[in-house]
Order: structure tokens, then C-alpha cells, then sequence
């Protein structure tokens, strides 16, 4: 596992970033214009108002032209003297899409392929004192693929790219790039990580590794290899210091051999601090530095930052089928959290910032766990930082999804170069659990009538099953391998088919029979798995988010616009169908894009009780999908202009460590409690039959205990020994847990269909103030029933982001929500305004 090499401007190493006075043009093209690097072709044509922006209205469509063009950039750039009278100078690509060639002072350097790769040259014979000039040609990856194609002579799966010719499969780029069923096509090119120079004399720390540490109470004991790189043979000395421990370490002596070598010392933390996921104790990181001194002088540094803890992925025949539990440190871990896809079709437009808007996102919404998709990027290294620091296991996909793939000699080399380019990249991070070949292939295989629909014969079919075996089970993993010790590895996600039901039991699963399959919600309830790895339901943005790309009259889903950014085919169709059978169409229009978003809610809320309920035969729960990459109708819980959707409070509730839920099973009410904390607990749960007028009809309230790592029925009985015949449209079961005097979880159950609920519309009532740390805190009461209530609040100018929301609140009960930062200047009243389900007449 290894860090980044330290940026230093000292006398031992010099590092020059290029990243001003780029220019670019079409290939062939007169004039330049200026560019911005890292950037894209598309970034700096919007930027010169030469395409308008693909992400507003159906421009999309109109920007198409660019991914079929070559595209030149170039910058001059000079040497400090300094610089030039070092022995080496590398220039330093850390990645190029996609397929590049490069040239240093009209000198070609290289040819590059494959956007997940960086890459390192040797560039001393080619810097010059004075002016140099840096150019990349970068040809489309169309025009690149198209005679691979045409010499193919079948067509690979690859559905979701959104073009007669599958291409995308012979690119190593992004394959969202491509189109998806959440994303447009935009075939971008550019330089989109840092170019950077590096000279340095006598040797170059290339890398730290090290295997998972001895783990004792009083100490770890790690034992670190230190790969160097030299040109010729120096004495010198190693010392390893970090500043978050007192290391027990002697420096070591050593001789260097010109060209690679490897050095291995041991080291020993003293009382260490373990890692753990977020909900289960803190982050503890340890950042090493290593120095390599020449004649007491350090001519090489290196740091390293990395957590202490021990992961074991148990993945094993069981009398269920097969389990899937994520374990840290000796601890069963149920995984919480949700897919991530990249967040921008154009990746430099996400900041350092985004990443940690997205980790605390998800930790604020009680999530443990992302998995990063095989259909796009292996994310920055600030990304793997940040899920380090806000405990956020990482599940890494290998970026290949739903398709086959060639497996020519040259391609299974360019994935040899991404594969350990990346695990190099990336092992040291202690988030990162478990590594994944591809996502959705073996399933393709088996259940997606590839053979049929493509026209391939038995031979064919037969060979490309081989290719798909060679590189996901012999390949991939062997590189892994190499690369490091103990890691989880699966070729791919799921292993079970959740069109067979008798591999419910089997290892992760994509449930898609909600959605896809059309089936209703309640199918969540009846099918869980052992570690649900994908499940989803889309919605539209919230108004506020489609007012930024649309135009007033796109503001209806049946418009082209929207039609536009809606990439499933049936999405409209399986939205409306789903709401006319569970809730209601809205009477106004304008609702749906709201009253998706609560149906949304309603839906992933049955599978998120049914697979924390089941623990342990269940042990995660990861939604499709967390983010977006454009404004769009999708499966997402947060929209492309970061706006929370009615998911994501609805996540945030159902995730949290120790919680209740009830639900209606046949004619009973069951009760049931949930403790992911490793200590039993003590609580009183309180359940309670209430109409929508504040009335209780029944209540009940006993003592729990809650141990640890369990869930529990604890309380069940018959619907209509407590409801005595009462017409059930304005009923619900409250329940609620109370820990130590604090509610720690309350749930809502309604008794009748949502379509059918009796709401009777109140005025919400509020009170607000600051707190002392400046937060806003709202005091909500209602004299009826509000669901799914949307509380927004405008600050100048701004909507402040509120720790709760699209919420129940009830006759009875007073709600109390504040903002998740202190919020500046005044609110006026005005600014705070509501919206909640509303049928204003009986269902016809
Ligand atoms: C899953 C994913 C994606 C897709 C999503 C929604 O299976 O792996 O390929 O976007 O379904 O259809």
C-alpha cells in the first residue's frame, strides 16, 4: 500500500505543475484558443461560447459533433536552472483522455490509451533551457474504435452506450461517457489530471507497500517496503518518523543498486489506535514519512497515510447459500449506504469540496458504505482521503459494467497497466474492503439473452464466455495478487440472479424486480437477500433543481426537455405506474417531480426495513444510486445541484445504528428493534394507535433491551384487536424508542393504502430561532396529519440545508428540525414555506 510522494520545491526534488498558458484547437484548425488544463475539450469549448452548455434544455444533442473530432492542446512552458541541473526530469502525466500522443519539443514521447492510467517519461533529453513546448494530439476515441469494430465482425452487448456502434468497449474510458440509463453521451477528450515536472537527483522513493500490520492491544507492527529507484549505486541511510505516533524504529543503512530495488524494514506503533467505520468508533489515520539521506543529506522523501484496522470479507457457502459479510476488525459490519457513480459528466468540474460534500452526506445520513461502480471512474486520490477520514468503507469496482469486453493481447495488456496503475494507487487507503471485478457481466451472461439478441453462434458464445473467465478470473485477480496481500476479490457483482429466487441466499444481489421488473413495492418485502448490493426507484429533481436547466415551458415531463433527461426508456411510463397503483397522480402537474420524490421514499423505505430487519442473514443494504452526473430523472438520493431528495432523510432515518420500525404484516402489526453498536442497550418503546386528529386510541409501553449486533421482533399483535373496527384511512401505529430519556427512533406506520389516507388539510405551525451556535431551529406543529412535509427556508438567497425533512408530522406530536450549519444574517418569517401530500377528494 503506498501515499503520494511529497510536493516539495527544496534542493532534492523539483516540482512544476503545467497548468497555465494551454491553449487548444481542432486538429488541423488555424487558430488557438486558450484552455484550461486539467479540463476537456467540451469544458473549453463551452467556456469560449463555441457549444452552449449540453447539461441545459436538449443541447445535448447539439454538441454531439465534438466527440466525433480530433483535438490538439499545447503549452509553453521554461526550466528554472536549478531544475534543468538535476539529474533526472520526469514529465508526469496523471491521466490523459483517452487516446493521446505526446510531444515534447516536436519530439514524440509517447502514445497513450487508457484514461485510468498515469503515466511517468523520462523527458531529461528532451527539456531544453529556455522555451520548451508541450503538445497532445488527442484522436476521438469514435474514430479510434471504429475500425476495431468494423474488424470485429459482431457487435459487443454494451446497451447502455447510446450509439448504433458499441465503442465504448474498446476505449478504456469512462463507460459513462458513453451514455447510461441516468447520463447523457458527451465523449469528452482532454487532460484531465495534473501534468507535472519532477527532477531530482540520485534516487526517487517510487513507492511505500506493506502488508495489513501485526494487530496486538499494545502494538502494531508494520513492515513497510520502500521501492527505489536509483541510477546509480549510493550508501544511504532510511529513516521512517511519523507525527501521530512515537515510533520504535532504527534507520536503516542500505545500498542502493542502480535501476529498482526494494527495502524492507519493520516498525512498531506503540498503543494503536484502530480504524473504523463511520457508527462504530473514530478514524484514527497515521501519516509515515520516509527520508532517504545520502551523506546525512535527504535526497528522497515519501509520505504515507493510512489507518489500522483488519478487514475480512467472508464470503462462504452456508445452509442459506452463500454469506456476505464485511467484517472490521474482528466485527461484523452491516454495510449502509448506496452506489456512487461519478458526480459530473465532466469530471474536473468535481472538487475537492463536492468529494467532501459527498462523505458527509453520507455520514450524516448514518452510512458506512459506497461502492464505486465499474461504469465509471477509479475516483482521485482526495476522494479515497476523505472516505478514509469520514469512515466510509469503499466496495471497488474495476470499471467494467454490463458488457462484454475484447481480449486481445493488446487490450488485456492495457487493463494489466490500469489494474495495478490503480491497486498501487489506491491499497493503502484503509476504507477500501473489498475489490470487484466488473459490475453486472456474469449476470449478462447468464440471464440477459446475450447470445440470442446478438446474433452470436455457439462457438462465439463459447469463446467470449472464455475471454469474460480469462480476465475477471484468472487475470484481474493474479494482478491483485502481485499488487497486494489481503484483499477481497469477487469477479463480479451480483453473485446471485435475483430472477432465480432460490439464490435469494447467494452473496450479494441486484434486486431490480421493483423497477425493471415492475413488481410493487411490496416484492422488497418478501425477497431479501444477504447483502443487497443494488435496488432503486427513480424520481425527477425537486422544481427548484429543474428550474436551473429547463426553460418554463420544458416544465412538463412529457416535454422534449425532460424527455431529454430522462435516459430509461420506460422511466415516465414505470413512475406513473407505480404512483397510480401506490399513491395518487397529482392533481396539479407541477406536483409530480415532489410527489415522485416521496414515492420514491416510500418504496426504498420497505427494503431498507426488510434487509436491517434480517439481520444476520442480511448484512448490508446499498441503494441504487447516490448521486447524479447531470440534472436528470434517476435513481438518485441526491440531485446534480446537491439538493437532497426525499431519499435521502428517508435513508438517513431507516440507517440509524439503533432503531424501531413497525410494519403491517398480513393482519398483524409487528414491531421490530434493530442494535448495529457492539454494546446491548436498554430502551422503552412506546407504540400507539393514533388517528389524524391527535386522538390515541391504544397505547402500549414496555421495556427493550437491544443487544448488540441483533435485530428482534418485540412486539406483535392482531390489527383488528387494537383498531375495534375503525375505519383505518386516518389511523396510524406510532412507535417510538427511547434511550436514556432521548428518542432515538421513532417510526410511522399508515393502515391503509397512502392513495386511499383521509388528509385533511392543516396549516403547519412554526416557531423559529438561533441557537447559541447560530444553527436555526424550527419548532413544527400541526393540528392534522402532514406527510412527507417539505420544510424549505431561504436565507439570503440561498436554501439552508436542514437536518430533517419531507417528514411526518402528526397531531400529537410537536417536530423539532435545524439547520446543518449556522446560518448567517436574518430569516425573515417569508422565506420559510412547506408542502405536503395532499388528496383534496376520495380516490376514484
Ligand atoms: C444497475 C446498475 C446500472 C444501472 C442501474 C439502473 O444494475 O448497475 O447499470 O444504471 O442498474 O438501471
Amino acid at each position: 500500500m503506498r501515499g503520494k510522494p511529497d510536493l516539495l520545491e527544496d534542493s532534492y526534488v523539483i516540482k512544476k505543475t503545467l497548468d497555465a498558458n494551454w491553449r487548444f484547437r481542432e486538429l488541423g484548425a488555424q487558430d488557438w484558443r486558450s484552455a484550461n488544463v486539467p479540463g476537456s475539450n467540451f469544458q473549453d469549448l463551452m467556456s469560449d461560447g463555441s457549444i452552449p452548455d449540453p447539461f441545459f434544455r436538449d443541447n445535448e444533442s447539439v454538441v454531439q459533433w465534438v466527440s466525433g473530432r480530433d483535438w490538439e492542446y499545447s503549452c509553453d512552458f521554461s526550466c528554472s536552472q536549478k531544475l534543468l541541473e538535476k539529474d533526472r526530469i520526469d514529465l508526469v502525466f496523471h491521466g490523459l483522455d483517452t487516446i493521446a500522443d505526446i510531444y515534447l519539443n516536436e519530439a514524440h514521447l509517447a502514445g497513450t490509451m487508457n484514461m485510468f492510467v498515469g503515466f511517468r517519461f523520462d523527458a531529461r533529453n528532451f527539456i531544453k533551457p529556455g522555451r520548451n513546448q508541450l503538445r497532445i494530439v488527442f484522436q476521438s476515441p469514435l474514430t479510434y474504435a471504429m475500425p476495431l469494430e468494423q474488424k470485429n465482425g459482431f457487435r459487443y452487448p454494451a446497451e447502455n452506450d447510446h450509439s448504433e456502434f458499441k465503442l465504448s468497449v474498446f476505449v478504456r474510458k469512462a463507460p459513462y461517457h458513453f451514455g447510461w440509463d441516468w447520463g447523457p453521451r458527451l465523449v469528452c477528450s482532454g487532460i484531465w489530471r495534473p501534468v507535472e515536472i519532477e527532477a531530482y537527483n540520485t534516487a526517487r522513493i517510487e513507492d511505500v507497500t506493506f502488508q495489513q500490520p501485526d494487530i496486538s492491544a499494545n502494538e502494531a507492527k508494520f513492515r513497510f517496503n520502500v521501492h527505489i529507484s536509483s541510477e546509480s549505486d549510493v550508501k544511504a541511510v532510511l529513516n521512517v518518523s511519523s507525527k501521530d505516533s512515537a515510533l520504535i524504529v532504527e534507520p536503516v543503512q542500505i545500498k542502493i543498486k542502480p535501476g529498482q530495488s526494494l527495502h524492507s524494514f519493520d516498525v512498531s506503533i506503540p498503543d494503536p489506535k484502530l480504524w473504523w467505520p463511520n457508527g462504530h468508533g473514530d478514524q484514527p489515520l497515521y501519516t509515515f514519512k520516509f527520508d532517504l539521506s545520502v551523506d546525512e543529506k535527504v535526497v528522497a522523501s515519501h509520505s504515507l497515510r493510512t489507518g489500522i484496522r483488519e478487514i475480512h470479507v467472508e464470503n462462504e457457502p452456508d445452509d442459506n447459500g452463500e454469506s456476505f459479510v464485511i467484517h472490521v476488525n474482528g466485527k461484523a459490519i452491516f454495510a449502509k449506504g448506496a452506489n456512487y457513480i461519478p458526480s459530473d459528466s465532466f469530471l474536473t468540474r468535481v472538487s475537492v469540496d463536492d468529494h467532501r460534500e459527498t462523505f458527509r452526506s453520507a455520514k450524516m445520513a448514518n452510512m458506512n458504505m459506497l461502492r464505486v461502480w465499474g461504469g465509471g471512474v477509479y475516483e482521485s486520490d482526495d476522494f479515497y482521503d476523505l472516505a478514509d477520514e469520514y469512515g466510509i468503507l469503499i466496495w471497488q469496482d474495476f470499471m467494467f459494467a454490463c458488457t462484454l469486453y475484447p481480449a486481445d493481447q493488446n487490450f488485456i495488456k492495457n487493463v494489466e497497466d490500469e489494474v495495478r496503475y490503480n491497486v498501487r494507487r489506491l491499497r493503502h487507503h484503509p476504507s477500501i474492503a473489498l475489490w470487484c471485478g466488473n459490475n453486472e457481466i456474469a449476470l449478462g451472461l447468464q440471464a440477459w439473452d446475450w447470445q440470442k439478441k446478438f446474433h452470436y453462434s455457439d462457438a462465439l458464445f463459447k469463446d467470449l464466455i472464455d475471454d469474460y473467465e480469462y480476465l475477471f478470473s484468472k487475470c484481474i485477480p493474479s494482478w491483485l495478487d502481485d499488487e497486494m496481500e489481503d484483499r477481497f476479490y469477487m469477479p463480479s457483482s451480483p453473485i446471485g440472479n435475483w430472477e432465480i429466487e432460490s439464490e435469494d441466499g447467494k452473496g450479494d444481489a441486484h434486486y431490480w424486480g421493483v423497477w425493471h421488473g415492475a413488481l410493487p413495492f411490496s416484492e422488497y418485502e418478501r425477497r431479501v437477500f444477504r447483502f443487497a448490493s443494488e435496488f432503486g426507484f427513480q424520481s425527477f429533481p425537486s422544481s427548484r433543481s429543474i428550474e436551473k436547466f429547463t426553460l418554463p415551458e420544458d416544465r412538463d415531463i412529457n416535454s422534449d426537455v425532460l424527455k431529454q433527461h430522462q435516459k430509461h426508456p420506460r422511466g415516465n411510463n414505470l413512475i406513473k405506474k407505480y404512483m397510480e397503483s401506490e399513491f395518487r397522480l397529482p392533481e396539479n402537474d407541477d406536483d409530480i417531480f415532489y410527489y415522485s420524490q416521496l414515492l420514491q421514499a416510500y418504496g426504498l423505505k420497505k427494503a431498507f426495513v426488510a434487509h436491517r430487519i434480517a439481520r444476520p442473514f442480511c448484512m448490508g443494504t446499498l441503494f441504487w444510486q447516490f448521486n447524479d452526473c447531470w440534472p436528470a430523472a434517476s435513481w438518485s438520493c441526491i440531485d446534480y445541484f446537491n439538493r437532497k431528495k426525499a431519499l435521502y432523510f428517508e435513508a438517513k432515518r431507516c440507517f440509524k445504528p439503533v432503531a424501531v420500525f413497525a410494519r403491517l404484516e398480513d393482519d398483524k402489526i409487528k414491531v421490530y428493534t434493530v442494535n448495529d453498536r457492539f454494546d446491548d442497550t436498554s430502551a422503552s418503546l412506546s407504540i400507539s394507535l393514533e388517528n389524524f386528529q391527535g386522538a390515541v386510541l391504544w397505547q402500549r409501553n414496555l421495556p427493550v433491551t437491544l443487544k448488540a449486533e441483533s435485530s428482534d421482533l418485540v412486539f406483535d399483535t392482531k390489527l383488528a384487536d387494537i383498531s375495534n373496527g375503525q375505519n383505518l384511512t386516518d389511523l396510524f401505529i406510532r412507535v417510538s424508542l427511547t434511550e436514556n430519556d432521548r428518542e432515538v427512533s421513532c417510526d410511522y406506520l399508515f393502515l391503509a393504502k397512502i392513495a386511499d389516507l383521509a388528509f385533511d388539510f392543516q396549516e403547519i405551525s412554526y416557531e423559529w430561532h438561533k441557537d447559541e451556535t447560530g444553527h436555526l431551529v424550527i419548532d413544527l406543529s400541526s393540528e392534522g396529519l402532514a406527510y412527507g412535509l417539505l420544510v424549505e427556508v431561504r436565507s439570503e438567497n440561498k436554501y439552508v440545508e436542514l437536518d430533517d425533512n419531507f417528514l411526518i408530522l402528526t397531531a400529537r406530536h410537536k417536530r423539532k428540525i435545524r439547520s446543518v450549519a449556522p446560518v448567517e444574517g436574518d430569516i425573515e418569517q417569508a422565506a420559510i414555506s412547506f408542502k405536503s401530500l395532499y388528496f383534496s377528494h376520495p380516490k376514484t
